[in-house]
């Protein structure tokens, strides 16, 4: 009877003892999970956050709207800005919303210096405006709460020249001017998602009468390293653009990015230079941002302008969101404050398009498979199907050692195909150097496609035209059974993290 007890306990506990071993064991293990190793750099998570935002507007409004100008001298009189009927941020976001874009950005300061909110650094700002329309609007203000109620990103691009203030050149400005507007746009909200620092500085201007040319070096004068910790005490996920180091512009203001585009570079904070491509072995993220316009004049509303196709929209948005750079899309609001309505229309036609061509990704309902796949780790595994399970923590791996690997699309039936969508998993690095896509109509025989194309990087997003062309009609599209992408030289093991096919 003893012994059978002795056992029966034996028998309970062995397991317990083996679990909390087993426990133990893999604390102890340097790589539980058999993660793959960062390729450096790396994103700042509010990096990351931003990059995820990939389509957003652009608002150009202010004095130059009513006088009709790109860049005000700064010697406009207050009461020019006038709105002709209350300005409506609210519709602006609407317009940008239907559009399918996730945010954007208000211009509160342009070069001329007048403010469009009620601040305390200088007079020349709207409550000195013409009107009772202008009298009333705070644009940060009003800005910020639309974008709240419509679940959209936000945030305020406030120009660095000042053609206005006397001080514009001395510490003064910079101290009592520059940084407070900054701190005063900060307390519009702490979720902004991005502040929005011109590249154009210095020059001739008003500045208070001395009518003078004033140069500075931008890349020191605005004391941007204590600006930026400032502004992230306050809006932790504000990515400070151009000036600011933390996303380039793309080096043009048509609307593309290089094919290739890494988001790594080596400048620090000079925003020209490399934009469109980036550096393969940058040794600080910075990825880009594409400032393009959707009107054909300029920036401002211009009377007689005219708002570009959504075929046009269409393939900016191809060659910029689609080769791993964000798209930020000029919409100039008019004289009353509102977007006429022609931009309004183009712009829901152009979400029509988007919706019809990336609406339904055909991989979801294909087998995936891949020739090699990285061992799972205690709670993660690296398996094909994680390329579309709809989830941007989870990832595609393989071993180490190896930096070619195959990844395969199959399906019951023929499906008509026009675009590949590739994303890495970038919290660990850009990695991918060169693939390759290739279709077959029988599931036996291959034939490449998008030969034309340079299948190299992939980032954070690519999307590839199979038939080569962003410029062309949609076309008639690829009949395929099975399609697959072949990596065939990555900086490290490639980690895809979504394959998607329309
Ligand atoms: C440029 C500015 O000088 C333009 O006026 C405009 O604001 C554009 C987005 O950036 O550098």
């Amino acid at each position: 009877m003893k012994s059978f007890i002795l056992i029966l306990s034996l028998t309970l506990v062995a397991p317990v003892v083996a679990d909390a071993q087993l426990k133990l064991r893999e604390q102890n293990l340097p790589n539980p999970d058999n993660e793959p190793a960062p390729v450096h750099p790396v994103p700042h998570p509010r990096q990351l956050k931003w990059q995820e935002t990939e389509f957003y507007a652009f608002f150009h409004y202010g004095m130059n709207t009513y006088t009709g100008r790109e860049w005000g001298y700064g010697n406009e009189d207050p009461r020019l800005f006038a709105p002709t009927a209350q300005p409506d941020p609210r519709q602006w976001l609407e317009v940008a919303a239907r559009a399918g874009m996730r945010g954007g950005i208000a211009v509160v300061k342009h070069h001329d210096g007048f403010c469009l909110w009620p601040t305390g650094t200088t007079e020349h700002n709207i409550t000195a405006s013409g009107n009772e329309y202008g009298r009333a609007v705070n644009i940060p203000a009003d800005f910020a709460a639309a974008a709240g109620d419509l679940g959209m990103k936000y945030g305020f691009y406030v120009s660095p020249w000042d053609r206005n203030s006397e001080y514009y050149g001395s510490d003064r400005y910079v101290r009592e001017v520059f940084l407070r507007q900054c701190a005063e746009l900060a307390e519009y909200g702490d979720d902004q998602f991005e502040m929005w620092f011109d590249g154009a500085n210095g020059g001739n201007g008003f500045y208070g009468g001395r009518n003078d040319v004033v140069s500075v070096d931008r890349n020191t004068y605005y004391d941007i390293p204590n600006l930026r910790d400032s502004i992230h005490r306050v809006c932790p996920d504000c990515v400070m653009w151009g000036l600011g180091g933390e996303s380039r512009w793309i080096g043009n203001e048509a609307g593309w990015a290089g094919q290739s585009n890494w988001s790594t570079e080596n400048r620090g904070c000079a925003p020209e230079g490399n934009g469109m491509y980036g550096s393969e072995d940058g040794w600080i993220w910075f990825p880009g941002e594409s400032d393009a316009k959707a009107t054909d004049r300029g920036w401002f509303y211009h009377d007689g302008e005219r708002v570009l196709s959504p075929e046009r929209l269409f393939r900016m948005y191809l060659e910029t969101v689609g080769r791993n750079s964000t798209l930020i899309l000029n919409l100039p609001p008019d004289r009353s404050g509102r977007l006429p309505e022609a931009t309004a229309d183009s712009l829901a036609a152009l979400g029509d398009l988007l919706k019809s061509r990336f609406g339904n990704d055909l991989a979801l309902k294909a087998r995936v498979c891949a020739d090699s796949e990285r061992k799972p780790g205690r709670h993660r595994n690296y398996k094909a199907g994680n390329v579309t399970d709809g989830s941007k923590d989870t990832y595609w791996a393989t071993d180490d050692s190896i930096e070619k690997a195959v990844l395969t699309l199959s399906w019951r039936q023929t499906q008509k195909v026009h675009y590949v969508e590739l994303m890495e998993y970038i919290p660990k690095g850009q990695r991918v150097k060169k693939f390759r896509i290739e279709v077959s109509a029988d599931g036996r025989t291959w034939e490449r496609v998008a030969e034309n194309v340079e299948t190299s990087t992939i980032g954070y997003k690519r999307i590839i035209p199979l038939n080569g062309s962003t410029s062309d009609s949609y076309g008639k599209g690829y009949d395929v059974r099975k399609l697959r992408v072949v990596i065939v030289d990555s900086k490290a093991c490639p980690l895809i993290s979504k394959l998607s096919v329309y």
